[in-house]
């Protein structure tokens, strides 16, 4: 790890990330259980087991003085009519907030908090999204042939809360209807204390 000021690159358009600490894959086979469509999932997940998101990450200490900060790099792609996602997480340190730089592509971030507000905003080369603290956050892309990459920072203690999105989904999923993103509600959505 680096003990002096240091500088990386945010790669130029259709280069391959180069000085990145670490690079996390996921794959469908990691995915399942998260779309809406399991009869396609698993109809697509029989044709081969799709890269569907990549993380570029800087290794720094986990403590509230430091930033982790890296690109995600969504592919286009549907599941059924249900466009590719992340995972999607509360930090486990709830009250930390993060920073996304949209650098290319068309997506959305659906974000929502423990009070039972949601958010989805649109995601475009140059936007930049602040989320609060406290937002659960999952990025879509909703573009057909072009990779959504977006540029993050966050808190060095904020750490990731899974779970508590795989049990219950976000309120909000995104939908392609008529060739269009479109919000829907989750029908599978789980009140949170009604497991
Ligand atoms: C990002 C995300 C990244 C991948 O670095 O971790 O986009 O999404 P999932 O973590 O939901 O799989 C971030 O928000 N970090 O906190
Ligand atoms: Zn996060």
């Amino acid at each position: 790890m680096q003990t002096v000021p240091f500088t990386y690159r945010i790669p130029a358009s259709g280069e391959t990330p180069a000085g990145y600490d670490r690079h996390l894959t996921r794959r469908l086979s990691s995915l399942r259980g998260f779309f809406q469509d399991g009869a396609a999932f698993e109809k697509e997940i029989s044709l081969g087991d799709t890269l569907v998101y990549e993380v570029y990450e800087i290794n720094r200490p986990e403590n509230s003085g430091e930033l982790q900060t890296g690109l995600s790099i969504v592919h286009p792609g549907l599941i059924g009519d249900e466009y590719y996602m992340t995972k999607g997480h509360f930090h486990a340190e709830l009250q930390t907030a993060e920073i996304y730089h949209c650098l290319q592509g068309e997506g959305v971030m659906v974000m929502e908090n423990m009070d039972g507000e949601w958010a989805v905003e649109e995601l475009r080369p140059g936007v930049v999204l602040y989320i609060l603290p406290g937002w659960a956050h999952r990025s879509v892309n909703t573009g057909h042939d072009e990779d959504l990459i977006t540029y993050f920072a966050y808190p060095g203690h904020a750490g990731h809360d899974y779970a508590t999105i795989e049990t219950q989904g976000f309120r909000k999923i995104m939908l392609e209807r008529d060739g269009r993103p479109c919000i829907v509600d989750n029908p599978r959505w789980v009140a949170p204390g009604s497991r």
